[in-house]
């Protein structure tokens, strides 16, 4: 017994070693001579489930015994990063599981390297409901998280010829030792067809939907471990499949090729990502993915509920539902079909409890990803839904057009149907109206939606908002990244950081000890050397890891401006051939970053990129002091590679676009220095390092408006500014591409005569701070305290204290520590 219970779940080395030999021989069906890689992966990683499995078996009973308060999040993306590493880490057996390993005859680091991360999201939106997931965990918060069970998530970036090209993301071809398929949880989910309304017995009005699909959602459940807690919380993703047997289908579609086309119509729902970031498409879908996976997680919520004997009318008390921004806002319309429709509830008291149940995060002030859905489109995919939307409007105008007599305007606005040419349905009025608390993502952001897009709705409802600024969990992003540094910090300060990362201010008083700083320096250069060997290997480039590794990581997009870094780039190009002799900080530009397949203007800038940098690189002249990667393929896997090694953090936004970043986040708590605009988190980052630690440049939010109202003339600019006029004449005389002038000619007339982005207007200021962090670096000890005073004062970004935040100010929820019986 005792054995049987130490293979499964002792944390020894020994324990962990017989696991590992099991798992080859009974899982995997292999022995040490012929076992692969994968087979190994396989392996450690199921022994290492095991152990998470008693955990997780124990805190879904506490929930579920207890008369716990839950929080359910929802969002249609995750992009978690490898597994293997992270739960080592926060199960605290890394060092016990890399010495099994190596008995056996293996490298861990071999191991973890081989697994394809699950690349569930796009950005920073998907990014941060992953660190949230481990924030809740670790901070013993009852929690599950719903959204979709891609089959192919982001796809795979590679460069061709220096553009981007995309290849298919099929991050299950290897098997997902961490999800466990439960095939007995599945829902039904109605599509398209008609509704009936028709009087019952005892006189009530009601409804009765009779779609033209129904798709079977499966739960697929990926454990969330806590670090140093046992709370383990569930990602729960519903895969779509076709509802009951073939033959059934085949029977009721009258034919066998109608039946194959069901079920291709059915899987094609959980299929694949899309991978726009911040343009809305409109696509049916989209919509059918968005609603797909909130009704299956709506119906499991109150079924969970039901099932612990509860009165519907309590389910919110049981849950608190987080909308991560509005793709899953249907689900205010959802619960009010579920409620109205099957659970027979009146109008009144269901959207009561709907409006107790539902908040909102906004994650974007762009317009151009506001969700809007043509209603005729809506009405064919959801014409229930289409109804209730209706009803909800119809209710919420009668109460406006007496509040806002004769405003037209404002009432127009807040109706959650848009008029135009074509009507449309405004998911960010129906997630406003629908929830109890709304919350931008960054201080600015938060003052600006409430100036702008939702200026109407803070109107209305003032006491609804508040705001809840970004974090980024330190597990994943420090320890697991970036061992050497945590040694080095947990050496001086103790462990307690990673869990209380205010703690990290006890570094203050070494920033100036001359030890410390060398110390502190070593480790970095130490990761700089580690990222050149990945960017020879990779990309057959030399980059000196002396030089001042400049980072700019995120995803391609104007408004992000990687198109000022390389006019940067240009104007040092051109000194360094002006005067070849000049006295000059070498630099390494490091870019990634994938560009949405369908947006030109970001595909043609990571061409400039790569093409300043075929000039740049090879130019004997100047390739000992500058040098442009760009690094392939940027996910989760490569970041954590990157942000170590980073001196340099761009932040360069055009102020007012960015919500709040996230990588700001995580490159300054991995000491790199900021240069960046009053932009997002950035603002609150430099408020807690220091005005003196943050190279600052640009127009601010207000300056950007007003510059606008004023006729922004992009020309003048150009035509004022000698180096500015050279490095846009040089991209569009064809300098960087062989000659060729239609290359970048799109990109070049939109900076000169339109640029939406302010990058003209910023130029000069960007310029001169680029100087200043020059002629800081050349400085070694300063650059060491700056750096060591922006990690000792980054302890507010950690997700823990977001997470926090939101419990205490918006979910009302408490931890439950779980208990482990043995
Ligand atoms: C929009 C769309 C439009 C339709 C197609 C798919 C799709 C996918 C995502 C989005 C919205 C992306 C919004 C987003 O990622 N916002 C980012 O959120 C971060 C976390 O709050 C924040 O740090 C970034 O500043 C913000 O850009």
């Amino acid at each position: 017994n005792i054995l049987i219970e130490d293979a499964r779940t002792g944390l020894s080395v020994e324990a962990l070693k017989r696991a590992i030999s099991n798992n080859l021989f009974y899982v995997q069906g292999k022995f040490p001579e012929i076992a692969t890689r994968n087979d190994y992966y396989m392996a450690v990683s199921y022994a290492v489930r095991d152990r998470i499995l008693k955990r997780w078996v124990a805190s879904v009973k506490q929930y579920l015994d207890g008369k716990h308060r839950v929080v359910s999040y929802l969002s249609a993306e995750y992009l978690l990063g490898p597994h293997l590493a992270n739960n080592l880490i926060n199960l605290g057996i890394y060092k016990e599981t890399g010495q099994a390993v190596k008995e056996l005859g293996k490298e861990l680091e071999w191991l973890i390297d081989k697994e394809i991360e699950p690349g569930l999201g796009n950005g920073g939106l998907g990014r941060l409901a992953a660190c949230y997931m481990d924030s809740l965990a670790t901070l013993e918060v009852p929690a599950i998280g719903y959204g979709i069970r891609y089959q192919f998530g982001i796809f795979e970036q590679d460069i061709r010829d220096g553009w981007q090209v995309e290849d298919t993301d099929n991050w299950l071809r290897r098997g997902n030792p961490w999800e466990i398929e439960r095939r007995e949880l599945n829902y039904e989910v109605k599509f398209g067809g008609h509704v009936q309304h028709y009087t019952d017995n005892n006189g009530k009005f009601c409804s009765n939907w009779i779609p033209d699909l129904v798709v079977k959602g499966v739960a697929y459940d990926t454990p969330i471990l806590g670090y140093d807690v046992n709370t383990t919380n569930t990602l729960r993703l519903w895969k779509s499949e076709a509802p009951k047997s073939f033959d059934f289908q085949l029977f009721n579609a009258g034919g066998y090729n109608d039946a194959v086309r069901q079920k291709i119509v059915c899987e094609n729902i959980s299929k694949v990502l899309y991978p726009n970031d911040e343009q809305e498409e409109g696509k049916i879908l989209r919509l059918q993915q968005q609603y797909f996976f909130v009704s299956c997680s709506l119906q499991d919520m109150l079924g969970i509920h039901l099932r612990q004997g509860d009165k519907i009318q309590d389910f919110y008390k049981k849950f608190v539902v987080q909308l991560n921004d509005t793709h899953p806002a249907i689900g205010v319309a959802e619960l009010m079909r579920l409620l109205l429709d099957k659970y027979q509830l009146e109008w009144e008291e269901a959207w009561d409890i709907t409006t107790k149940t539902f908040a909102y995060t906004n994650h974007t002030l762009l317009p151009e990803a506001l969700e809007k859905w043509d209603l005729e489109l809506f009405g064919r995919v959801l014409p229930r839904h289409l109804e209730l939307i209706y009803e909800i409007n119809r209710r919420f105008m009668d109460k406006v057009t007496v509040k806002f007599y004769g405003d037209h305007h404002k009432i127009a606005s807040l109706s959650l149907i848009g008029e135009g040419p074509k009507k449309y349905i405004k998911m960010a009025n129906l997630a406003s109206l629908g929830s109890f608390a709304i919350n931008g993502v960054a201080a600015l952001h938060t003052e600006l939606l409430k100036k702008t897009v939702l200026k109407d709705w803070y109107e209305l409802s003032p006491e609804k908002f508040s705001n809840k600024t970004n974090g980024v969990t330190p597990r994943r992003w420090m320890v697991l990244s970036n061992p050497e540094l945590t040694a080095l910090i947990s050496d001086k300060i103790g462990e307690g950081w990673i869990k209380n990362l205010d703690e990290l201010r006890g570094l203050e008083k070494f920033a100036q000890d001359q030890d410390f700083q060398k110390a502190w320096m070593d480790v970095k250069h130490q990761q700089k050397v580690s990222l050149s060997k990945k960017i020879l290997q990779r990309l057959r480039l030399r980059v000196d890891a002396d030089s001042l590794f400049d980072v700019h990581v995120k995803r391609m997009h104007e408004y992000k401006r990687q198109v000022l870094n390389a006019l940067h780039v240009i104007t040092l190009y051109n000194r360094i051939k002006h005067n070849p002799d000049i006295d000059m900080v070498p630099r390494t530009v490091i870019f990634a970053g994938k560009a949405a397949p369908g947006y030109k203007m970001a595909k043609q800038i990571i061409k400039l990129i790569t093409s300043i940098g075929e000039i740049v690189n090879n130019d004997p002249d100047v390739r000992d002091r500058l040098k442009v990667v760009f690094y392939p393929n940027y996910n989760v896997t490569n970041a954590q590679k990157i942000y170590p090694a980073a001196d340099l953090s761009e932040q360069i936004s055009t102020a007012g676009k960015e919500a709040s970043g996230t990588g700001n986040m995580k490159l300054s708590l991995n000491g790199a220095l900021t240069i960046g605009t009053l932009d997002g988190a950035n603002v609150e980052i430099r408020e807690c390092v220091g005005e003196e630690n943050f190279f600052l440049f640009g127009l601010n939010a207000d300056e950007v408006e007003e510059v606008r109202v004023n006729g922004y003339d992009p020309y003048s600019y150009y035509n004022d500014n000698p180096d500015l006029k050279l490095a846009l004449d040089q991209i569009n005389d064809g300098y960087f591409s062989h000659l060729n002038t239609d290359t970048f000619k799109t990109l070049v007339r939109s900076l000169m005569f339109d640029d939406q982005y302010l990058v003209l207007a910023d130029y000069q200021s960007y310029i001169d701070a680029q100087d200043k962090v020059a002629e800081t670096f050349r400085d070694k000890s300063k650059w060491a305290e700056m750096s060591i005073l922006n990690v000792a004062r980054m302890g507010k970004f950690s997700s823990d204290r977001s997470i926090k935040d939101y419990c205490d100010e918006i979910w009302k929820v408490k931890p439950v520590p779980v208990k482990l019986k043995n």
